[in-house]
Parts: C-alpha cells; structure tokens; sequence
C-alpha cells in the first residue's frame, strides 16, 4: 500500500524568499491561465483549453527541486507545470496565439505542442498515457548516458486508468530508472469519478506496490507538502534509488474544457474544494498565521506577476504569424516515387 504522508509543515522552518518564491510560481500560473481564458473569449487564442486552476501546487511544489537539465512531461492541463519549470511566458502565449516567437516558431496548436528542451521540457503526445513509456524512455536514456538527470512525469488519474501505465512502470521499476511519477488525481476524468475507471477504489498510488515502486499520497494542494515529498522522491532518483509515484489529490476548479458545464460534478463540492481548499488562498493564510510573511509582501509579489503577464501577453502579440512555408519546415518524412 501507498505511504498516505500527511505532515503539517511550519513554513518557519524555511526562508522567506523561498516560501514567497513558491507564492509567486502559483500566482503566475493562475494569472497566467486567467488571461488565457479571456483571450480565448476574445477570440485571439483559438482551440481547446484544459484549465489548470486549482491545481498550481503541482507544479510549484515539483519544479521546486528540479534543474534546468532535468526533464519533465507535463500533461494537457499542465501550463501550471511548463511555467513552473521556466518556459517564458511569451513563449507559451505564441504557441497558442500561432506566433513565431512560440516554442513551435509559429506551429502553434496550443498546450500539446509547448516544447522546450533548453528547460527540459520535452512535451507531450496528444494520446494520453504515451507519456508512461515515454518516461520509461527518458529515464533509460539517463541511465545508459550516466547522469544524474530526473525526469517528472504529470498525468491525471484517467490517463492512470490506461494500460501503457503497466509498461511504463514495468519498465521504470525493472530498470530502477531516475522517474518522479506524479498523479494529479482531480477526481475526473473528463465525466467519469475515478472510483468508475479503476479496479482500486482507495488510492491510485497503492498500484506503485506491484512494480516495486514506493508510492506516496499527500494532499495535493498543500504547496508546501508537494514540495517536501517531491523533492525526497527527486533526490532518491538523482542518486540512483529509482523511481516514485506520488499521487496528489487536488481539483480542477473549472470545467474540463473552457465551454464544459461540468454538470457531473455538485455545486457543492466545487465550492468546497474553491472556498476551503484553493492552493494559493490557504497557502497565503497558512503564511500570515506562522509569522512567515505578511500582506505587503503577497500584494507586492500580485503587481510585478501582473506586469509579467501584460508583458508577456504584448511580447506574443507584437510576434508575426509565420510564413505559410514553415509548415515544411523540421519535416523528416521524404516522399516515396
Ligand atoms: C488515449 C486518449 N484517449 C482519450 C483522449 C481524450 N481526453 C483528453 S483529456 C481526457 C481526460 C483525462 O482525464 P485525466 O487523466 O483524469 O486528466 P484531467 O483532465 O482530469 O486533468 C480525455 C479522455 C486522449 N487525449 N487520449
């Protein structure tokens, strides 16, 4: 069975410019994924969004212990997760605007396509679950280089319920690769309850058992709490201990899609989980009751992530469309007379 780790973490025990630092990655991503929605609205961004608000301790809390050397595998909610690890801004706004200053250079396609090697984020295929194998991958490529690279890979708990799970953690488990598998459980799976989609009613982690994995469930929310677990699960990979799986329950605040009215789920536990258990809200309170930080300071850090963001959005805005002859550009296929 999963290790269920609950700890109530006093934030004095870590400096203020890190525990305003871990703030600040939050904030950005919600403002981040705020002004993207009212983009869409405005018809400046087109295509499908997954929102991630609600869910910004991932990220933070993971990216936390990362190197810019170390890979990630973000997955389709996870803006939350490419900002945490430093893909600019911009860069991201021009890959869903079509722009060539995104990642893409103008390919565009939005969160599927973001990809970023100078930061270690590789990106990730449109059918969910590839990204358990292509862990697998990764973690065997530092293993034959010789590293001490990590690689995290982000999935929900549907994309959990997918049967290339079993072989990537097979792999990852066999060959006690350097994988931080992360389960952001938000309890849907587009419409379906995760206790309709797995055979395991209780945790997704208890699965890690069968491939020799330790698994670890934590609340997901508590930035602090991801941190601290992840970066146990990180440095046991980057000193060949293997892999691990974290499940951190957590709840996306909106609809699967923008446009989904999410009539699956009650009022009342949206609101629950919104008013009582919002990352950023609780992580600001838990804050201000240790001593650790004041008002000032989080009002202070709001205004220059605001201006980041207005920045950021000018920057995507004020970048070209390509030509229509990039799209033969990067091509490897060659065709066959
Ligand atoms: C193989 C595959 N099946 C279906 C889809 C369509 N799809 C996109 S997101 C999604 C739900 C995934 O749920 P979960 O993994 O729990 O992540 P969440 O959306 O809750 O963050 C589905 C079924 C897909 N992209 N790939």
């Amino acid at each position: 069975m999963a290790e269920v780790v609950k700890r109530d973490i006093d934030p004095a025990r870590y400096d203020k410019d890190f525990l305003l630092g871990l703030y600040r990655v939050m904030v950005r991503q919600r403002t981040f994924d705020l002004n993207l929605i009212r983009l869409l609205h405005e018809g400046k961004v087109s295509g499908f969004y997954h929102s991630g608000v609600g869910q910004e301790a991932t990220g933070a809390g993971t990216c936390a212990s990362l190197r810019d050397e170390d890979y990630i595998l973000y997955d389709h909610r996870g803006c939350n997760q490419m900002i945490a690890k430093g893909v600019p801004l911009d860069k991201i706004y021009g890959d869903f605007m079509g722009r060539l200053c995104g990642t893409t250079c103008g390919l565009g396609a939005g969160i599927v396509h973001v990809a970023y090697p100078e930061k270690g984020v590789l990106g990730q295929s449109g059918t969910l679950g590839a990204c358990f194998v292509i862990a697998a991958g990764v973690g065997y490529a530092v293993k034959v280089k010789k590293t001490d690279q990590v690689c995290v890979c982000y999935f929900g708990d549907g994309t959990a319920a997918r049967e290339t799970f079993h072989g990537g953690m097979n792999w990852a488990g066999l060959y006690n690769l350097p994988i931080v598998f992360y389960c952001e459980n938000n309890e849907y799976g587009i419409s379906t309850h995760y206790t309709k989609a797995h055979a395991l009613k209780d945790n997704i982690a208890d699965r890690a058992d069968g491939y020799g994995i330790p698994g670890y469930v934590i609340d997901g929310n508590d930035v602090l709490l991801v941190y601290e677990v992840a970066k146990e699960a990180i440095e046991r990979a980057r000193s060949g201990g293997g892999p691990s799986f974290i499940e951190g329950k957590t709840f996306r605040h909106r609809g699967h899609f923008e446009g989904d009215a999410a009539t699956y789920r009650s009022q009342a536990l949206v609101e629950e989980w919104i008013e009582k258990r919002d990352p950023i809200k609780n992580y600001r309170a838990k804050l201000i009751a240790a001593g650790a930080a004041a008002e000032d300071d989080f009002t202070a850090v709001d205004a220059v992530v605001e201006k980041e963001i207005v920045d950021a959005i000018a920057e995507a805005e004020a970048s070209p469309m390509p030509e229509c002859t990039r799209i033969y550009e990067g091509l490897f296929a060659e065709g066959v007379v």
